[in-house]
């Protein structure tokens, strides 16, 4: 040590009191050509929101694009440090940035920057939210702040709002009272509806996947992180916990309260009800273009943007209300879209969207851009690799459509067909200590699976005794279907209560000459779960009668696709979907997620074909050539 450092603290060589990370550093970032400003917006509750706002250097009279984000506004805003203003916002802003939009981004309350207290897809003010404030109100505040030339001098005083997932649920939330400088709306992949089939339950089954998220989003306030969890096969992690309930436990979740309102929740009453917003926007419709996104294997918000899009059809909502679907899993939208899986599109079908649907909409309505002629509903045709662009959608349902659906029946000897049999019957041991899986094990959930496993080849467990598989003969000519098609099962059970997973399976011909690989591949086209509990009500459920055949019939994800010659059609049936979903005891108990080890039971699941009770799936099916009902 040399003395005369020693003796002189306060020498530039010494090391600085406080340590070598000061409190705030800001690099300079050169020439920028924006200008990126943190703000604290307030609220009219008096709590302020942490904003970034990217401005475009000399930008005047230019339009805003928001996005109210539980995933750091800060961090969203960065996709690196660059003078540049495309490269330091997401891939997802290319188009607005080359288009000299502002950028703004903003934590929502209580999470990361922003003061206020964080509630888990906070409901709309009511019963279910007893404050002043929610996301209507919030985004209200928001716009209104960033309208003010006082505020954003550069702003055109139009706004639009986008975004994915958790932030397409705030996009819907200001729709259901907008400000009037909210001029054009584009909800991604967003939360609807949190039970009948997106992100916590579906159709009553309870999405263990998604368990570990609320430990990141509330466990800790401001940052979000994920507590620890334990072994690497979550398979087995769950399977031998028991009940999601006992999981939450053992993991310290009982104590987060969203988790404890959860699960006094397991049925559909009035608070999962009172938190669709399909329902909210059915009640309170907007006349704000809206364009909603949704991708065809989206394994998180399957179910929310098309039921939000129908149910404002249903309110008249036609010339504003624009749906597309395309091959993507969960918000893909922000990201390539050139493949999912094996499977490869026609292009970045993800910036089409992008470029050639969002940013014009946004510009006409934004900039006063040239009008957009947006058709109802684009939706991506996954048999022939290309865009559908639909005057009306969809082509085949239930009622009310050009064409009914055509029921597809479970036939003798595994096979699938449009003629009912007479009557036969075809059982399987459904063994909760065995569960069928949603993924070839070892299933972690960290694993780079989740986003590509609805396109995973189910032949992983075709073949298992208790997945029954029926395929029609191989097809000598291209069969369309153009909906969402209803599986309709019926079936007995030793148990009292069961789960039905119903897959309707595109099967490629056994040698495929240009990628051989994909010789006898099997594609899940739309798949789903459905708790036995609920066949009569979702919001009151009730013991299995054991023994006696019950209806199980349920919608299943939209389809837009077409079997090639060649292919087959396939549906599978099973009872579990693990560890994607919770186990059902198949032993009614009050609350599964509060079921006790000594609840799970073995069934012997009966599937009945033919007579009176004749399984099947509704398939939309229409003839290939759909053109008289397309845009050009
Ligand atoms: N699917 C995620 C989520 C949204 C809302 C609630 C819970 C989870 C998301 O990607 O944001």
């Amino acid at each position: 040590l040399s003395p005369a450092i020693a003796q002189d603290a306060r020498s530039p060589s010494a090391a600085a009191p406080g340590g070598d990370i000061p409190a705030k550093f800001t690099p300079p970032v050169g020439n920028a050509d924006y200008d990126k400003r943190e703000m604290m917006i307030p609220m009219r509750d008096g709590t302020r929101l942490y904003t970034v706002i990217v401005v475009p250097k000399g930008a005047t009279n230019a339009p805003i694009v928001l996005t109210r984000t539980p995933y750091d506004a800060m961090g969203r805003a960065k996709r690196s440090t660059s003078p540049s203003m495309l490269s330091t916002l997401p891939l997802a802003d290319e188009g607005f940035v080359k288009a000299g939009y502002i950028r703004v981004y903003q934590d929502v309350r209580g999470k990361y920057g922003s003061e206020g207290d964080y509630v888990v897809t906070r409901p709309v003010i009511g019963p279910l939210n007893r404050t002043k404030v929610d996301h209507v109100t919030d985004a209200y505040d928001t716009i209104d702040w960033l309208v003010n030339k006082a505020n954003l001098p550069e702003s055109n005083g139009r706004v639009g709002m986008i975004g994915s997932s958790y932030e397409g649920f705030t996009v819907v939330m200001a729709l259901l009272a907008p400000h009037p400088a909210l001029k054009v709306a584009a909800p991604e992949s967003p939360m609807i509806d949190g039970w009948m089939g997106d992100d916590w339950l579906h159709y009553g089954a309870f999405r263990l996947a998604n368990i570990a998220w609320l430990g990141g989003q509330t466990g800790y306030k401001g940052e979000g992180k994920a507590p620890p969890t334990g072994g690497y096969d979550d398979y087995d992690n769950f399977r031998t916990i028991g009940s999601a309930g006992d999981w939450a436990k053992k993991s310290g979740y009982d104590q987060l309260p969203f988790w404890q309102r959860m699960i006094e929740h397991p049925s559909y009453d009035a608070f999962w009800q009172g938190q669709a917003l399909d329902k909210l926007l059915a009640a309170n419709p907007s006349n704000i273009p809206t364009i909603w996104e949704q991708g065809l294997w989206d394994q998180e918000d399957m179910y929310g943007a098309i039921t939000a899009w129908e149910a404002l059809k249903a309110k008249g909502k036609t010339g504003n209300n624009f749906l597309v679907m395309g091959p993507w899993r969960h918000s893909q939208i922000n990201r390539e879209g050139r493949s999912l899986g094996v499977f490869q599109w026609n292009g970045d079908t993800a910036a089409q969207f992008r470029d050639e649907m969002v940013l014009p909409l946004f510009n006409q309505y934004l900039k006063d851009g040239p009008p957009v002629a947006l058709p109802a509903a684009t939706i991506y045709n996954t048999g022939e690799n290309r865009w559908d662009r639909f005057t009306t959608w969809p082509l085949a349902c239930q009622e009310g459509c050009a064409a009914p659906l055509t029921p597809i029946y479970l036939q003798d000897d595994g096979a699938l067909g449009f003629d009912k049999a007479a009557s036969g019957e075809d059982s399987y041991v459904s063994d909760p200590a065995k569960p069928v899986p949603h993924l070839p094990r070892p299933v972690n959930f960290g694993d780079g699976r989740w986003g590509d496993w609805l396109v995973s080849d189910q032949r992983g467990v075709d073949g298992r005794p208790d997945v029954m598989t029926y395929q029609t003969p191989v097809l000598t000519r291209a069969v369309r279907v153009s909906g969402a098609p209803i599986a309709d099962i019926f079936a007995k059970t030793t148990g009292t209560d069961g789960d039905f997973v119903v897959k309707v399976i595109d099967v490629y011909p056994d040698e495929v000459a240009t990628d051989p690989k994909m010789g006898g591949y099997q594609l899940p086209i739309a798949l789903d779960i459905f708790r036995g509990r609920y066949r009569d009500s979702f919001a009151k459920p009730s013991p299995i009668p054991a023994g006696k055949v019950q209806q199980y019939k349920f919608r299943l994800p939209t389809v837009n696709h077409v079997f090639q010659p060649g292919h087959r059609i396939m549906v599978q049936v099973q009872s579990s979907l693990f560890p994607l979903y919770d186990r059902n005891p198949q032993a009614y108990v009050p609350n599964i997620f509060l079921a006790k080890k000594s609840d799970y039971r073995k069934a012997t699941v009966t599937i009945e074909r033919g007579g009176a009770t004749p399984s099947r799936v509704w398939l939309p099916v229409v003839p290939v050539d759909q053109s008289a009902a397309m845009v050009k």
